[in-house]
């Protein structure tokens, strides 16, 4: 097995790689890395290797569909090329992977575009944890020259929050850092909520950072807009055949390191957003209907849909 492939793994599995855009970029890369470096004879055992790599790295977090799609389209590529040469296939799952990058870059680039037009002056923001894809839109609104407040949450059990906080700080956007449970302390005083994705469901919910789904109850108690920024890539094909979303359970430490030993600590990493509470997805397309997002994404992906 690659090294790089178990270190890559191993990385996500510990969050030191957090967030689902994140996550498949480094899962990526690293096949990428073993393309360059294999010593496959022929393309039965190349294939074989990268299979190996893509149960591994699947089984680093479980609620990643962007990984999930991103690794097979590369590796499905590779088996449907009519070439049986490895020195040609692993070129091509190296150009493969750049291109796949480049074209995650472009949806996140157009996805902020699209959500910067609906933050105002004056407008106060509320996100949760920390989603690359939503400080990129953050970030772009900035760059706009709009002028406007965000409301940020630390994020318990591991304060991702903090690191959104600190993105915003450097941008200078004013900012305020509140524990998760006083989100509904200030709900009243926020124009729009926008959070992240790692996956969207064939109904159109939503799964994120455990805490997302009782902030989206309250921003529709307070009839504020509950807007999710995410790349059409976070779809789960598999939820479209019955599959429920898998929600990753994590250590009970993350919670509490020194439990007394008979507590019954949990610790899931992500809840679900029904898509009633969603009053837009934000994503490369435009600003879609949670329920639109099988006919989008068949539209601009429909290798997605196709059983693999
Ligand atoms: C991160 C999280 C983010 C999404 C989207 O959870 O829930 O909102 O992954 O992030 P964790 P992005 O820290 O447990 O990975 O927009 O960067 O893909």
């Amino acid at each position: 097995m690659s090294e790089t492939v178990r270190a890559t793994a191993e990385k996500i599995r510990k969050l030191e790689v957090q967030g689902a855009r994140n996550v498949a970029i480094a899962a990526i890369k690293a096949l990428q890395t073993l393309s360059e470096q294999t010593k496959a004879k022929n393309k039965t055992a190349f294939i074989c290797e990268l299979k190996e790599a893509e149960k591994m790295l699947f089984a680093s977090r479980e609620t990643e569909p962007l990984m999930r799609n991103a690794v097979r389209w590369i590796i499905t590529q590779a088996q449907n090329s009519s070439t049986e040469k490895v020195d040609d296939l692993s070129p091509m799952v190296s150009s493969n992977v750049s291109l796949f990058l480049q074209n995650l870059e472009a949806s996140r680039e157009r996805t902020a575009e699209i959500g910067a037009k609906r933050i105002r002056d004056g407008m106060l923001v509320f996100t949760h944890c920390h989603s690359s894809t939503v400080t990129r839109l953050l970030a772009k609104a900035k760059a706009d020259g709009k002028n406007f407040s965000v409301i940020c949450t630390e994020t318990r059990p591991a304060f991702q929050g903090r690191i959104t906080a600190k993105e915003m700080v450097d941008l200078d956007i004013q900012t305020m850092f509140i524990v998760d449970s006083a989100a509904r302390s200030y709900m009243g005083d926020v124009d729009l909520v926008m959070v992240g994705a790692d996956a969207i469901t064939s109904e159109g919910n939503v799964v994120n950072k455990i805490g997302s789904s009782s902030i989206a109850v309250l921003a529709n108690e307070a009839r504020k807009p509950f807007y999710v920024v995410s790349e059409l890539l976070k779809f789960d094909p598999e939820t479209l055949n019955g599959q429920y979303e898998g929600i990753e359970q994590r250590n009970p430490i993350e919670v509490w390191s020194e439990a007394p030993e008979k507590l019954y600590v949990r610790n899931p990493a992500f809840d679900v957003t029904p898509s009633r509470y969603i009053h837009g997805i934000i994503c490369e397309e435009g600003v879609i209907a949670p329920q639109s997002i099988v006919e989008t994404v068949n539209r601009s992906y429909p290798w997605v849909l196709k059983p693999i």
